[in-house]
This record gives structure tokens, sequence and C-alpha cells, in this order.
């Protein structure tokens, strides 16, 4: 088989590439390890930038999710006690985010790709890339007993932390930068109505606490772990418990409980590779970038590196301009750190630190009444939630 462009990975980055590339004529093959059940059996992202959302939109894949989604201007930071609200309308000049699960997009971009007849292969088993630094890159794969070969003019890495494509980079090429956090977070998903309307992000002594949803009938809650607990030391009854005890008294008393429908503990880390091209292979989303999920950032982060690639492909294909190309790595990776920065700021701000000095306690609660105290910062804090421009 040959294609235009090869993505390895079928979640949100190589599907939301692979739908906006065939809009514009471009062929592309999506390799994905799993079955479509297996991924949109993972619960993750809730909160999507409105660059991300207008991608969708632009990949006409944004009917449901404009039906479906909630349009948030603001989120509580609950401390102390108390709440305060972050108005992100007023501090951006009327931006805004859209809740609206990963899992429910990815299914958005999959139906999509099916109704347009495209190329997504499934169970791809044990794919490789190969020649990614010469003119004429290719893919194999394993589809029974069989190898498979597609040659490509350029190779998208869209698999993932664990995935491939960033391994394949020389080591004295990759550049690989790491921050790993003392703790990590209990996820629970339950068919529940939210506690509350909008996000409530809370520090407390016993640790961080997140509350939101998916829809008025389906609430995401998280509280923060030690990164020894697993999910069976954690039984519904006491998660609930202990999201209690870490919200104001009036927020916990209007907690609605049940039992969850999913429950898994995420370990929490920092996480950019560079350079995010290597020969004709570009990087994209989890595959070349993590982030501690507090900023709301992970998936958001993948939006501007779509955006880039599909932008330098198109100009590439339509007007023989590699510009775009020659620039993506730089310029994508100059986004990734502001969602790094924000990202490691924002759990620094609401996390318990076990090893933390007094000196740095007393700190944090100071950044706290900063913020809370101060437009300008406020101001800081909202763009970057929203979405820096891309
Ligand atoms: P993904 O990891 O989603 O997709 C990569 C795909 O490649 C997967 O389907 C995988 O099966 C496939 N793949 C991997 N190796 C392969 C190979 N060798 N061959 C073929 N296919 C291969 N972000 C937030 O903003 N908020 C959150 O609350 C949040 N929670 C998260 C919880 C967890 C447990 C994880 C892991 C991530 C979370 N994230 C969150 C971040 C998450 O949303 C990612 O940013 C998002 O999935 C990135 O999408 P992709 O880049 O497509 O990577
Ligand atoms: C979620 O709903 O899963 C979610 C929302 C905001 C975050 C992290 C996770 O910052």
């Amino acid at each position: 088989m040959k294609v235009q462009v090869g993505i390895i990975g079928g979640g949100p980055s190589g599907l939301l590439l692979s739908q906006l590339l065939h809009l514009k004529g471009i062929d592309t093959v999506v390799l994905e390890k799993h079955s479509r059940e297996y991924v949109l059996g993972r619960i993750r992202a809730g909160v999507l930038e409105h660059g991300f959302a207008e991608l969708m939109r632009e990949a006409q894949c944004g009917e449901r999710m404009d039906r479906e989604g909630e349009i948030h201007e603001g989120f509580f930071i609950a401390h102390d006690g108390v709440k305060d609200r972050v108005d992100l309308h007023k501090y951006t000049g009327g931006n805004s985010v859209v809740v609206y699960g990963q899992t429910e997009l990815t299914r958005d971009l999959y139906d999509a790709r099916e109704k347009a007849g495209g190329k997504v292969i499934h169970n791809a088993e044990n794919v490789q890339p190969h020649d990614i630094d010469s003119d004429a890159p290719y893919l194999t794969y394993r589809e029974g007993d069989e190898t498979r070969r597609i040659d490509c003019d350029y190779i998208i890495g869209a698999d993932g932390f664990h995935g491939v494509s960033r391994k394949s980079i020389p080591k004295d090429v990759l550049r690989e930068y790491e921050k790993v956090y003392p703790f990590g977070w209990l996820g629970m998903l339950s068919r529940t109505k939210p506690v509350s309307p909008e996000l409530i992000y809370a520090k407390h002594e016993r640790g961080f606490a997140l509350c939101s949803l998916r829809s008025q009938v389906l609430s995401r809650y998280y509280i923060q772990v030690p990164l020894t607990d697993t999910v069976e030391d954690w039984s519904d009854d006491a998660f609930w418990d202990e999201l209690k005890r870490r919200l104001p008294a009036e927020v916990a008393e209007g907690l609605i409980t049940g039992p969850s429908i999913e429950k898994s503990i995420a370990p929490l880390r920092s996480f950019v590779a560079e350079p995010m091209r290597y020969g004709n292979m570009f990087l994209a989303g989890d595959a070349a970038h993590i982030v501690p999920p507090t900023g709301a950032r992970g998936l958001n982060s993948a939006a501007s590196d779509i955006y880039y690639l599909y932008h330098a492909l198109v100009d590439h294909y339509q007007k023989g301009d590699d510009a775009g190309l020659d620039n993506y790595s730089a310029k994508a990776l100059a986004r990734v750190w502001k969602a790094q920065r924000f990202s490691w700021w924002m759990t620094t701000l609401l996390h318990t630190f076990p090893d933390k000095i007094p000196y740095d306690q007393r700190l944090q609660q100071t950044d706290l009444e900063y913020l809370l105290s101060s437009d300008a910062a406020m101001a800081s804090l909202a763009e970057n939630y929203v979405g820096l421009p891309f």
C-alpha cells in the first residue's frame, strides 16, 4: 500500500489529523494496536480548549460536541473551607472551555473516519517505522500471520507515551526532559448528578481533589493519592468519604454518591521529548509530551501539534511550501513548554507534597493568596486555562 501520510496511533491526535487531512484530499492510513472498543474504553480528558473545539468543528466532527458538550465560563478553587471562582469569561475577554469527554470526541472521530471510508486499521501488531530519515519511509505491521508494508511520504507518531515512534529516534538525537510527581490521581466515574455546575479544584492538607463532570448525569471525581496506593485499596465508600473531607462543608453536604462505573489511578509526570521531528517522521500528542492533568492541558497540548502539522502538510501538498514542516518542531515545542509550565504551576499550587519544607508550604499558600487577590494573576491563569493562541 502507498499513502501520503502514515499515522501510528488511533487516539484523538492521530484520528483528528487523519480526518482534517482527508478533507483536504490528502490520503492517510491510521494504524492502531488495539480494537476500537478498547480505545473507547479508556476514560481520560474532560476539558477542551477553545482551539481544540474549533479544530473538531473544522474536521466536521463538532456537531455532537456542540449539542451535548457544556460551555464553561469559569471554575472554582476551593481552599480553607471556602471556594473562589475563576471567571474565565471576564479575564479572557469572553473565552471559555468545552466540557466534553475524550471518549466521546474519539468516538465522533472514529465515526467520521468510517463514514468517509478512511483507512483505520485496528489490532495492528508490532507496528514499526522504517527509513524515517530517508525520502522513502515506510511502516510495517503484522495482521495475523501476515506482515504488511505501507510506503509513505511522511510518518506521524501519534502513538502516545508508550508508543514505538519516539523510541525510533536515535538516542544521540533525542533529548528527554522528565519530572515525576510523588503522588497520583485516583479517578472515579459515577452516574450521579455533579456536585457543582462548574469544576472545583480543591487544595486541602489531606491532598488535592477535583470535582468534574461529563454531563448532568455523569460525574468525574479525582483525589490525590500516594504512589503506593492501588485501586483495590479504595472502596467506593472510602473514596466518597475522603472526597467529602477535602471539600468545603457546603459542597460536601450536596455531594450525591453512587457506585463507580470506572475507577483508576494515573501517575503524574511532566515529560517532553525533543526534537518532535526526525527525518520524515513527526511526533504529535502524548508521543512527545505528557503533563500532570491538573491544568487540563494533556489532550489540549495535542491540539496545537495537530493544528501545525495539518497546515504544514496542506502547504506541502497544495503549494509545495515546506516551511511549516521545517519549523514544526520548534513551533510545537514553544507552545508545548508553555503548557508544561502551566501544568507544573497548577500542580505545585494545589497538591500536598509529602516532603515539602515549612518555607515552601508558606510559599505555596502565599502563591494562592496572591492569585486570588490579583486580577493580573487571575488573567494569567485564565489565558492559559482556555488555551494560549496556536
Ligand atoms: P493516546 O495515548 O490517547 O493515543 C495513542 C494511541 O496509540 C492509543 O490508542 C494506543 O493504543 C496507540 N498505540 C500506542 N502504541 C502503538 C503502537 N506501537 N502501534 C500502534 N498503535 C499504538 N488529559 C487531560 O487533559 N485531562 C485528563 O484528565 C487526562 N487524564 C488522563 C488519564 C490517563 C490514564 C492518561 C494516560 C492520560 C490522561 N490525559 C488527560 C491525557 C490524555 O488525554 C492524552 O493527552 C491524550 O490521550 C493524548 O492523545 P494522543 O496523543 O492521541 O495519545
Ligand atoms: C476531567 O474531567 O477528567 C478533568 C477535568 C479537568 C482537569 C483534569 C481532568 O484539569
